[in-house]
């Protein structure tokens, strides 16, 4: 970034309203991390009597959480930082990341509370009132089953909303529990003036205004137009009447919302012109976070389930695998995500059947055996699967001729289950058009070389590592340079200028061509295999 003598003080603030809590990172102009704090909901607020941020309900299907606890949290935090004598006065744009698809009620009145906030009194004493739902629905939640399927049907079916709204109906998405509420409670929903994300609802904390949408986090409703960037009128008008007032305009990412309210100048010390930008879902934030910003860039996270996002230049939505949405970080591009839940509790299981709970074992099985296992192809199905939609669970191995076998040697099994995750991850990217250019692989997996090959060998380019702890906190303090940069400009500047100074991750495997070739030639019989597998499911 170029910077005169005054901007090059000027710091960057990232929320991350998660699940379990609200975190802040502080960047400088060169996105070295300068500050960092948190507050974990359950324990810092243990008034709201939250397990992991979230309240179950005895429905086993509905969860919710207190949008109270929220709009406390953010007092908390931030009294926590001035107490560390954190540079809030420097902090010339706030940016922020909330759990995807969580929905925030607010009833009439609300904007005109948010517009008087008042420096010597707690914003839950506030706002305590404002909310028509003191019950948010979260993305945990799974209770719109019947909402999903009555969308779908009125759109033309699961591909034609795909195509749409970038996704298939999902319980969790947002416009499926707007409709569950319009149902179910009409009185609240007409007392409703305005249906925030948790994104833009901490946005609209900051701004004491009503923040907007933006097109990212607004992707994951199954209510916006994925390819026009705007409200679909169609499946508004399915959902409810009077929503597109309610929902407010959708914009792009690095709009500025406005000047952070003098509620926060006041009593924390930021300045009058530290500016709000829209903020966005955790998901958009670590694509950001991770420096996702090219077509073809995609980060795998090998986590308890793996997770492949990345961006693309081209919206192929599918019904089933995988969500499109609009980009975070570039107006015109879009970003998938593909969520494996058979990740790394099922190579586990793997290592401790087959090699000794032992991961050096693991691994030297993996070296001692060849790319493609010899044509043998395994399918661990130990969760119900995600992607591809895989309701009945077990071991499925098949031998070089598609014959199903009971067991495989143990390096042939350790083999299996590594390749049987990437190929499905290379698959299933295939078809929502993800082309990768470059993976950055993250999560306790990526330290292991061996594996990190084969996802090289698998994808046929290059492989980096590296940890990015706070993913969705970091990306949404690089939105904040990037959207003050932006308005700085009068003119969108590319977010790949504003990262220009990140230090690069490490490179840990490149492609082995031979490798890949094999891989490519196995691939249309994993994909026939997997049919099979998920025609009997259904069966
Ligand atoms: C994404 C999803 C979760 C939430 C919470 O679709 O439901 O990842 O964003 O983190």
């Amino acid at each position: 970034m170029k910077s005169g003598p005054q901007e090059s003080e000027a710091l960057f603030l990232g929320l991350d309203a998660s699940t379990q809590g609200l975190k802040a990172v502080i960047v400088d102009g060169e996105l070295r991390i300068v500050y960092k704090q948190a507050v974990h909901f359950d324990r810092d607020l243990p008034e709201f009597k939250t397990e992991g941020g979230a309240h179950r309900h005895a429905d086993g299907k509905t969860v919710t959480s207190p949008p109270l606890m929220w709009t406390a949290a953010l007092d908390l935090l931030l009294e926590r930082a001035q107490a560390d004598k954190a540079p809030l006065g420097r902090v010339a744009a706030v940016s922020g990341s909330g759990q995807q698809h969580g929905s925030v009620w607010l009833r009439a009145g609300a904007r005109e509370a948010l517009r008087r906030l008042d420096p010597a009194r707690p914003l839950r004493e506030q706002l305590a009132a404002v909310f028509a739902l003191e019950a948010s629905p979260i993305w945990m939640d799974a209770s719109t089953t019947e909402q999903c399927r009555d969308l779908e049907d009125a759109m033309g079916g699961a591909q034609a909303l795909a195509e749409l709204t970038g996704s298939r109906a999902y319980e969790r998405f947002t416009g499926n529990q707007i409709a569950k509420i319009r149902r179910n409670e009409p009185e609240k929903y007409a007392d409703t003036e305005r249906i925030a994300l948790v994104s833009s609802f901490m946005a609209s904390l900051l701004a004491g205004e009503y923040a907007p949408i933006d097109v990212s986090d607004g992707s994951g409703m199954n209510l916006m137009d994925v390819r026009a960037r705007d409200w679909s009128d169609a499946a508004l008008d399915h959902t409810g009447p009077g929503l597109r007032e309610k929902l407010g305009a959708v914009v792009p990412s690095h709009t500025v919302v406005g000047p952070v309210h003098r509620y926060y100048c006041e009593k924390f010390g930021f300045g009058r012109d530290c500016l709000v930008l829209a903020f966005s879902g955790d998901n958009p934030n670590s694509l950001a976070g991770l420096r996702l910003q090219k077509p073809g860039d995609i980060a795998i996270s090998l986590g308890t389930s793996d997770t492949l996002f990345g961006s693309v230049s081209e919206a192929v939505p599918s019904a089933s695998e995988g969500h499109v949405f609009a980009s975070p970080v570039d107006p015109a591009g879009y970003m998938v995500m593909i969520v494996r839940q058979n990740g790394s509790l099922t190579r586990e299981r793997v290592r401790d059947r087959c090699a000794g709970e032992d991961w050096a074992v693991f691994s030297r099985m993996l070296r001692e055996t060849p790319a493609g296992n010899g044509g043998r192809i395994g399918f661990y199905v130990d969760e119900p699967e995600i992607t591809p939609p895989l309701h009945r669970t077990g071991l499925f191995r098949f031998d070089e001729n598609g014959r199903s076998v009971d067991s495989f040697r143990p390096a042939a099994e350790v083999r299996a289950v590594v390749e049987g995750q990437f190929l499905a991850l290379r698959l299933h990217g295939e078809n929502v058009g993800l082309k990768p250019a470059g993976i950055l692989a993250t999560g306790g997996a990526s330290r292991n070389e061996e594996i990190v090959r084969v996802v090289a060998d698998v994808f046929g380019v290059t492989v980096c590592v590296g940890e990015q702890p706070d993913s969705a906190a970091l990306g949404a303090a690089y939105r904040a340079l990037h959207g003050w940069t932006c308005a700085r400009a009068g003119r969108l500047v590319p977010f790949s200028d504003v990262l220009a100074d990140a230090p690069p991750f490490r490179r840990a495997a490149e492609p082995d061509p031979a490798a890949h070739r094999v891989y490519s030639d196995l691939l249309p019989a994993y994909a026939d295999l997997e049919r099979r597998l998920l025609s009997d499911s259904l069966a």
